[in-house]
């Protein structure tokens, strides 16, 4: 089958470089390029027919037109040419001078600026526009990265049915610092992210805080990590990105490697070497890193002229005054540093500020005896990968910083909070002085993990996923019910020997009434529940968030079961109401209930319902502007205060109710299915919490389940109105004697 990917990224994976008159091309380098060729070099060549990578070039389409790509078949590569002022205030301004710093906690670095905002929106829509002119049925879009956040949204608007992936290679951060940015914003960065099909991060916590961000900020609640947006399911899952291994491995063996490690070997001498390799950034923790092991120095003199530190910078956003006051900051620094401890003999810090060739990179993760890596922030960090693959002697110790995502499954490192120049110190004596053979038992037990997860495992991870959320949509759409399945459902009905009917009641049974008392039935809806609850081989059950009071005094004396409260209470066919006996003591809802009232004493003509397993906080009398502000507090507050409690936050309208996660119909059907084997199960509902019920029978193979509304659902079927239920139920109770007939 014919099967396109289109990448997309900020930039193409290549910097064009003009010197005089002459254009030079390469590989650029860094994690995202690093990563996604990788994939396309590997399994990727044959997971799609053809591979188009979209991105700006870095140069003006006339340079573009003239100079020679480096030759490369994996992909293709389509630019996207945008204005160079446009490009900046959306690269260095909205991108990198507010997300970057933001994402990354530096808080203080961000700027807020409504023009960079305008041109980071224009220049996502010129990539929308530029993948309008590319898209063809079938295709799959996967975005990279936060330059990029509403472009899922833009090309949604265009193409419903596309399938699109979006990584994140940065850090998403806690919902305290996201709220730093104007709200306005923030929605557009949410809802454009929420185009995408699927939205993956590096680990659990970036994408916990993503979903927290989108319960706290668009109300969205999520499901096993699904949240519904604009009719559609959007997965949220962690894909910890990783490395080439096997190419790492290989390399190391490499004769042109293995020169150059001679050489290195040769300037090292009998020197403990530490090496470090990053782009210039604040993120990265260079100062802090340099400040450390000058520390260290001091504290242990006897290592001076006995260690040497090469540290590589490789330029990079050198357009943003923070970027450059770092580099002079730390030239400065490690200038001072060797005047005043090296020797003419000795320079405690060799200092790079250039790319490094591929074999120079690996010569040096292989000749170094610790690598040190000490990012104050960082999504993942490729680094600390590439160098635990290329050992394939087993030695050499890792100092990583626990603030990189790579920390995460790289536990058998040395781990070290960056702003702890004691404790990097310490790390770097432990490492100094580390047995042979612990090395080698951390070094095996972290390949072997990044060996058994590599660039490949997490694309098809991610591209698997993605599949996976398709089908759910698929599953999850209108499918009215036709001429044809009403009568296989009738014939069904009729040959079955032991039934279950499960009713939903309001927008159901009845239409909704302009207040909730004048939802009476009527006395055909009575008759015809009436004639089904007789017949023997049914068990009929209305199932509502009613409660029991309203349910008995309408429907109790029909010959059916009645579930109240969403399954909280039951009262089965001529039987008492009785109470879920699972449900623990709720003593939770002590909490929940202080700081509802705390609202009420704010918010006067709010007031608390208390139900018998929920709580619910109504401000429909109060003063509407105030109570908007209060609602959205106590939201906020509800949701930290339930967090691990197994109870529900509802935000529902005008009111907001807290109850026990155990109980919602879906269960109560569970109960209901133990006690018999049916061999015909009919299940209507109209709202939200009629899914529960609908997903727990999409495997019974008995049952037909049936949403009443025009609304995607996990429902078999899609009726318009509570008339056409009614209507359905009536030829139910007549169709078995036309059969007889
Ligand atoms: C972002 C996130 C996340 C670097 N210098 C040279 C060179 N490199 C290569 C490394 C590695 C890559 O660049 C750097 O990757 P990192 O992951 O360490 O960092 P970022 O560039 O900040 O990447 C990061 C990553 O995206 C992936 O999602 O891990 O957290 O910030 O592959 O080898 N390669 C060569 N010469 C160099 O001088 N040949």
């Amino acid at each position: 089958m014919n099967k396109r990917l289109l990448i997309v990224s900020n930039r193409l994976p290549l910097t064009i470089e003009k010197t005089g008159n002459e254009l030079t091309c390469r590989q650029s380098s860094g994690g995202l390029i690093a990563a996604v060729s990788a994939y396309l070099g590997n399994d990727g060549k044959d997971a799609f027919t053809e591979k188009i990578w979209i991105g700006a070039p870095g140069c003006s389409s006339e340079d573009w037109s003239v100079a020679s790509k480096p030759h490369q078949s994996d992909y293709q590569y389509k630019p996207v040419f945008i204005e160079a002022e446009q490009y900046e205030a959306y690269y260095n301004g909205f991108s990198n001078s507010l997300l970057w710093p933001l994402f990354h906690y530096f808080p203080s670095y961000a700027e807020y600026q409504p023009e960079t905002f305008e041109a980071y929106m224009d220049v996502n829509r010129s990539f929308a526009e530029m993948l309008s002119t590319q898209i063809r049925i079938g295709d799959v879009v996967w975005i990279h990265d936060y330059h990029l956040l509403p472009l899922a949204g833009m090309l949604r608007k265009r193409f419903p049915d596309l399938t699109i992936g979006l990584f994140l290679h940065i850090p998403f951060p806690a919902y305290e610092l996201f709220r730093v940015i104007p709200k306005t914003w923030q929605r557009e960065l949410l809802t454009g992210m929420l185009g995408a099909d699927l939205i993956g991060f590096h680990t659990m916590e970036y994408a916990a805080y993503f979903l927290s961000a989108l319960e706290l900020e668009l109300k969205l609640k999520s499901e096993d990590s699904v949240v519904f947006w604009d009719d559609r399911h959007v997965k949220v899952e962690a894909f910890p990105i990783s490395i080439d291994f096997k190419n790492f491995q290989e390399a190391a063996e490499q004769e042109a490697v293995a020169a150059k490690r001679q050489n290195y070997l040769q300037l090292k001498e009998d020197k403990k070497m530490l090496f470090s390799v990053d782009r210039l950034d604040y993120t990265k923790g260079i100062y802090n890193r340099i400040r450390a092991y000058k520390n260290f120095l001091l504290e242990h003199p006897e290592y001076m002229g006995k260690i040497v530190f090469t540290l590589v910078i490789v330029p990079s956003r050198d357009g943003i005054k923070t970027y450059t006051d770092r580099k002079s900051a730390i030239d400065e620094y490690i200038g001072d540093l060797n005047g005043t401890l090296g020797t003419l003999d000795w320079k405690p810090i060799i200092y790079q500020y250039q790319h490094l060739e591929f074999e120079d990179l690996v010569a040096l993760y292989t000749v170094c005896d610790v690598a040190l890596i000490t990012p104050m922030r960082d999504g993942m960090n490729l680094v600390a990968k590439e160098f635990v693959a290329s050992r394939t002697d087993q030695q050499g110790v890792l100092i990583l910083s626990e603030m990189a995502g790579a920390a995460k499954e790289l536990t058998e490192a040395l781990l070290i909070n960056p702003n702890d120049e004691q404790g990097i110190g310490a790390a770097i004596k432990t490492a100094l002085n580390m047995p042979a053979e612990e090395q080698r038992e951390r070094m095996t037990a972290m390949q072997e993990r990044i060996g058994s997860y590599d660039v490949n495992t997490w694309a098809a991870d991610f591209f698997e996923q993605l599949a996976k959320v398709k089908t759910l949509q698929e599953k999850y759409a209108v499918q009215l019910l036709d001429t044809f399945s009403r009568a296989r459902l009738l014939n069904d009905y009729a040959a079955a020997k032991q039934r279950l009917i499960l009713l939903d009641y309001d927008g159901t049974l009845v239409p909704f009434a302009s207040e909730p008392h004048l939802a009476q039935p009527t006395p055909e809806l009575l008759s015809v529940l009436e004639e089904l609850g007789r017949d023997e081989r049914n068990d009929v059950y209305i199932i509502s968030g009613r409660d029991g009071t309203t349910l008995t005094k309408w429907l109790g004396h029909l010959p059916v079961g009645l579930i109240a409260e969403h399954g909280a209470k039951t009262k089965l066919k001529n039987a008492e109401w009785t109470n879920k006996t699972t449900v623990p003591e709720n003593n939770y809802l002590l909490g929940v209930e202080k700081l509802m009232t705390t609202y009420v004493n704010k918010c006067p003509h709010s007031f608390i319902e208390h139900k018998e397993f929920s709580l619910a906080w109504h401000y429909r009398k109060a003063e509407p502007f105030q109570a908007k502000i209060r609602a959205d507090e106590l939201y906020k507050e509800l949701v930290n205060y339930t967090g691990p409690l197994p109870l529900d936050v509802l935000n529902g309208h005008k009111v907001i109710e807290v109850r026990n996660r155990m109980i919602n119909k879906g269960m109560a059907v569970l109960e209901i299915l133990k006690t018999k084997n049916y061999d015909h199960i009919l299940c209507l509902g109209d709202d939200q919490t009629d899914e529960d019920m609908f997903k727990i029978l999409t495997t019974v193979k008995a049952a037909c389940t049936i949403k009443v509304g025009d609304t995607p659902s996990f429902a078999h079927y899609n009726i318009y109105s509570p008339y056409q239920v009614q209507s359905l139920l009536q030829t139910m109770v007549e169709y078995p004697e036309v059969v007889k007939n």
